[in-house]
């Protein structure tokens, strides 16, 4: 597992050299951004349950079928499974956008998931959707200006969303 400056002295000690001006140029952007990220963070992680709860009801709204007798959130133990896993998606998520990295999302949850959901029978293609409504509403919340002060937060917002489509790739 990777955060953004474990990655950098990683690739330059793959390679046997000192840290490049470029590679600290990047960290010390990061670095300087910090606040963002961890507003950004802080936004997710405390509003994690209405996140996956709106997420999940809008996609039974649009696939009624998973929650009718037959389907793969029918029954209470489908749909707390159901709940449970775009739970850990978005807990994922979240520890990737404060490690500034991918790694944790790819090695911890991703790896395999394609191949479990095949196993179980779950339509990965639903849970890709119900990941790309969590990203939706993460987005708005991290783009919400109240309360907050005002700055540019089109990097930050952009990484957050490479996530959520790297967890919906992943199933669909
Ligand atoms: C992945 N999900 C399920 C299982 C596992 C995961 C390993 C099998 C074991 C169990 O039932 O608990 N676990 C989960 C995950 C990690 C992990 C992401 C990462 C670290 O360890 N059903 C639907 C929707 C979708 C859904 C499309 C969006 O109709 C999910 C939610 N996952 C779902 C369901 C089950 C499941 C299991 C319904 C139960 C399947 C079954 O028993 O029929």
């Amino acid at each position: 597992m990777f955060d953004a400056f474990t990655r950098v002295v990683s690739q330059a000690d793959a390679r046997g050299e000192f840290l490049s001006d470029s590679q600290l140029d990047a960290l010390e952007a990061m670095v300087k951004e910090s606040n963002k990220r961890h507003d950004a963070v802080n936004r997710v992680t405390s509003n994690s349950s209405k996140i996956v709860t709106d997420a999940a009801r809008e996609l039974f709204a649009d696939q009624p079928q998973l929650v009718q007798p037959g389907g793969n959130a029918y029954t209470n133990r489908r749909m707390s499974a159901c709940l449970r896993d775009m739970e850990i998606i978005l807990r994922y998520v979240t520890y990737a956008l404060l490690a500034g990295d991918a790694s944790v999302l790819e090695d911890r949850c991703l790896n395999g998931l394609r191949e479990t959901y095949q196993a179980l029978g779950t339509p990965g293609s639903s849970v890709a959707v119900g990941v790309q409504k969590m990203k939706d509403a993460a987005i708005r919340l991290v783009n919400d200006p109240s309360g907050i002060t005002q700055g540019d937060c089109s990097q930050i917002v952009s990484e957050l969303s490479s996530y959520f489509d790297r967890a919906s790739a992943a199933v669909a």
